[in-house]
């Protein structure tokens, strides 16, 4: 098993870690914020209760996980006065390629995979580099088992053994006949976080299955928000019985990356690290340059080819968007 190096805060995206820039004036009482919907956070304080906020202008846009101060105004509102700094930040771009941060102060990204809708490992791979470069610990989840015969499951385990081989945590899940859902709790149980994957995988009634009465959650938010039941348009904070939060987020076709220099993306491929340093060039990019060891490994076997695919994707489409 390769060894976890310690979190990196900065390596999320270029401009990802410039958050809450610490205002000496700004005072208030401290909050989470559970969800953002345009204008309005919802803010939850120590007690439990739930208000409906608006951020000062000064201060940039909040996110599902933000620890922040805020003010109580007109019964269930207030308005927040700081972003408090973000232990992690987990970034997309945006449609004008700028880092969007998605959620804050995550430990774990978890991947929800299914055979249906079927899954693409170049997603798979750029979910698990974003959460080594944010500095989290990627799980492995495969939902819908129960869709999947005695067969079918053996040669998706066999599949995804290079995650396994990795160290990565894998877990079979199903919210119909609830097999790994006790696994699946263990390993949520005093972190925070998120369910990420395609539409469609499961990660909603996952959230479902993991909290029995997240319907009058969900009746409690919406009567606070005005906003009606529509929880899954953005990406939304709950509390795990047994301690831990868990975040729903809306489900994306894709997933990119922000630019990361090439140096980076090569750290984002855990198994690559007993080989960087080593290379000829010491600023090799491990494509085509010769005297590389990381290639040599693929080629001995020590690095499974598949995920090298995936790492000169990202070196490609990085080269093409960069600045
Ligand atoms: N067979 C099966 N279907 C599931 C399972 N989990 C979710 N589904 C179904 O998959 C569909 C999408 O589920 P949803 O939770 O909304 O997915 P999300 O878009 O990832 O949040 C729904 O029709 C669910 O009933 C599962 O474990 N097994
Ligand atoms: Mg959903
Ligand atoms: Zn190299």
């Amino acid at each position: 098993m390769t060894k976890r190096r310690p979190a990196r805060s900065s390596a999320a995206g270029p401009r990802a870690d410039k958050t809450a820039k610490t205002d000496k004036k700004a005072t208030g009482q401290p909050g989470l914020v559970l969800a953002h919907y345009g204008q309005v956070s919802l803010v939850e304080d120590d007690q439990g209760g739930i208000f409906r906020c608006a951020t000062r202008r000064k201060l940039q846009r909040t996110v599902c996980g933000d620890r922040v101060l805020w003010q109580p105004g007109n019964p269930r509102e207030g308005t927040i006065t700081e972003i408090l700094e973000r232990k992690t930040t987990l970034v997309r771009p945006d449609h004008n390629n700028r880092v969007r941060p998605v959620a804050a102060n995550l430990d774990q990204i978890v991947v929800v995979i299914a055979t249906r809708p079927s899954f693409e490992y170049g997603m798979l791979d750029r979910y698990l580099v974003a959460a080594e470069l944010m500095g989290a610990r990627p799980v492995i989840v495969v939902n819908k088992s129960d869709t999947l015969d005695d067969e079918s499951r053996h040669k998706l385990e066999q599949r995804l053994g290079v995650y396994r081989d990795i160290g990565y945590t894998q877990l079979f899940t199903s919210t119909r006949s609830t097999d790994g859902l006790t696994a699946l709790h263990g390993q949520l149980k005093a972190h925070t976080s998120i369910l990420v994957g395609q539409s469609g995988v499961g990660k909603s009634s996952l959230v479902q299955a993991l909290l029995p009465d997240l319907d009058i959650r969900i009746g409690t938010l919406s009567q606070v928000t005005g906003l009606g039941r529509h929880t899954t348009t953005v990406a939304m904070l709950y509390h795990l019985p047994d301690g831990g939060n868990l975040i729903d987020s809306p489900g994306v076709r894709d997933f990119t990356l922000c630019q990361v220099p090439v140096e980076d993306l090569a750290r984002g491929f855990l198994e690559f690290e007993p080989f960087l340093g080593q290379c000829r060039f010491h600023n090799c990019r491990h494509v085509t340059e010769p005297g590389c060891v990381v290639q040599d490994a693929v080629r001995s076997g020590k690095i499974n080819a598949r995920r090298m695919d995936s790492y000169r994707e990202l070196v490609a489409t990085m080269g093409k968007n960069g600045k």
